[in-house]
């Protein structure tokens, strides 16, 4: 038996096998959904607790590249009662049709479709895993049942700018939830009829009734002409058999949320997105609040004592300002703002950390200065040294900049004092 929501039975399918290029250096050898996010969290956090407080607890998590963190992660922070026949499992590429590795996300679903019929579901809901928000997929199950749609598609507006990311949606003008057009990543978008500057983007998580997806996978996968991809073929051609329904986002309740939490979807797709989601984290009224309990964001970040701020040299006091220190940090006699510390990092004596992103068990020296830089873990900076200071400095140091002046220094790098 599947996990049950409403009447019906769901398993959860997250696509977790993305490259995630643009993210690069964090995504050098982890795969996206495996980046550390929020001081404790790892991004595929946020759909899996999206997932399990939506009422469905069987979930396979189809992984692909360099997933060994992903997997880790996982097995040892999702694991749930096999009593009760609820899971989240990794499900590696499976290579079951020729020796091919997954080829797309489309083609991962068809290598899976024997964990389907294991669990003979009514309705699949899958998922991507890259994305920092709150949503209740039980609302878009409801209006999926209720549309008789082929494929529902969660969307959101996002400015006209960004069309080329997302696959974007056109609705008919007589049935605003009927999808008259379906264009992935396109160059050249029309915005919408009522605000110009915007698109109606697709968050890349579906609905559909599981007899239709398998079919659907089916038949690509029988096509030599299809890239294998659920926004650029699966979802195009429910469209144009006029079967595919969008499922729009703002509709979305979730207990306890403001209402601009409620509107939040952040894909942090490069570095200047993913430092301005830790940003709108510490913002003075944050933009996505952490501390709803009526909808947790689950995680384990390991088994690490209370945060601490200490006196070190000359008697000056650690502290930290409108930020957000993880447990296991110590902050001596350091001054941290505007920034998130993960756990385990230790700042000394005269340094000052400010707007910045800084990831597990980093180790700043004294009288640094690093300012808008995003720091990957196991990475030790001398004393004196400055990061996001000089930028000059920075990229002859072999740190990447990014055009916006954001400063990333990769997982273990070493760096000269
Ligand atoms: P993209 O994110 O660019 O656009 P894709 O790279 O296919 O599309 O990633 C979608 C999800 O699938 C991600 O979570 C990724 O990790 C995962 N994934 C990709 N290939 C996979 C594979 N072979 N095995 C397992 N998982 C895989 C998509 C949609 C757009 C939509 C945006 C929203 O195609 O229409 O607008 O998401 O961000």
């Amino acid at each position: 038996m599947a996990a049950r929501t409403g009447r019906q039975k769901v398993l959860a399918i997250v696509l977790a096998g993305g490259e995630g290029k643009r993210l690069m250096p964090l995504t050098a050898d982890r795969a996206k959904p495996a980046v550390p996010f929020g001081g404790i969290y790892r991004l595929i956090d946020f759909a899996l607790s999206n997932i399990v407080n939506s009422g469905c607890l069987k979930i396979v998590v189809l992984t692909q590249y360099k997933s060994h963190s992903l997997d880790t992660h996982v097995t040892r922070t999702w694991r749930m009662s096999t009593l009760l026949g609820n899971y989240v499992a990794p499900v590696p590429a499976q290579q079951r049709v020729g020796k091919s590795w997954f080829s797309g996300s489309a083609d991962a679903i068809y290598q899976s479709l024997n964990l389907v019929h294991d669990e003979r579901p009514d309705i699949i809901v899958v998922v991507g895993a890259d994305h920092v928000y709150r949503m209740d997929f039980s609302q878009m199950i409801d209006q999926h049942v209720e549309t008789g749609a082929g494929v529902t598609v969660a969307a959101i507006r996002q400015p006209l700018g960004l069309a080329d990311q997302f696959g974007v949606i056109e609705v008919n003008e007589s049935d605003p939830r009927h999808i008259a057009d379906f264009l992935e990543k396109p160059k050249s978008p029309k915005g919408l009829p009522d605000s110009p500057n915007e698109v109606l983007a697709s968050m890349g998580n579906y609905v559909f009734d599981a007899d239709v997806l398998e079919q659907a996978v089916r038949d690509d996968a029988a096509d030599e002409e299809s890239s294998h991809d659920m926004g650029g073929d699966i979802v195009p051609a429910f469209v144009r058999r006029g079967e595919g329904y969008v499922y729009d986002f703002k509709d979305n309740d979730i207990p306890g949320a403001t209402d601009r939490d409620r509107a939040y979807w952040r894909d942090v797709g490069t570095m200047d997105s993913y430092y301005d989601a830790h940003m709108d984290l510490v913002s003075v009224h944050p933009v996505f609040n952490l501390y709803n309990d009526r909808w947790p964001i689950y995680t384990n970040y390991g088994n690490h004592p209370p945060a601490k701020f200490v006196h070190g040299s000359q008697d000056r006091v650690g502290q930290a300002l409108g930020s957000m220190v993880s447990p296991g940090a110590v902050i001596s006699g350091a001054t941290v703002s505007d920034s998130v510390i993960s756990p385990k990092v230790r700042v000394h004596s005269f340094s000052n950390v400010s707007s910045s992103v800084i990831l597990d068990g980093v180790e700043i020296g004294r009288s640094c200065q690093i300012h808008r830089a995003i720091i990957d873990k196991q990475v030790r900076v001398p004393s004196g040294v400055s990061i996001g200071v000089d930028h000059d400095q920075d990229r002859a140091r072999g740190f990447t900049v990014t055009d916006s002046g954001l400063v990333v220094v990769p997982k273990g790098m070493a760096i000269e004092g």
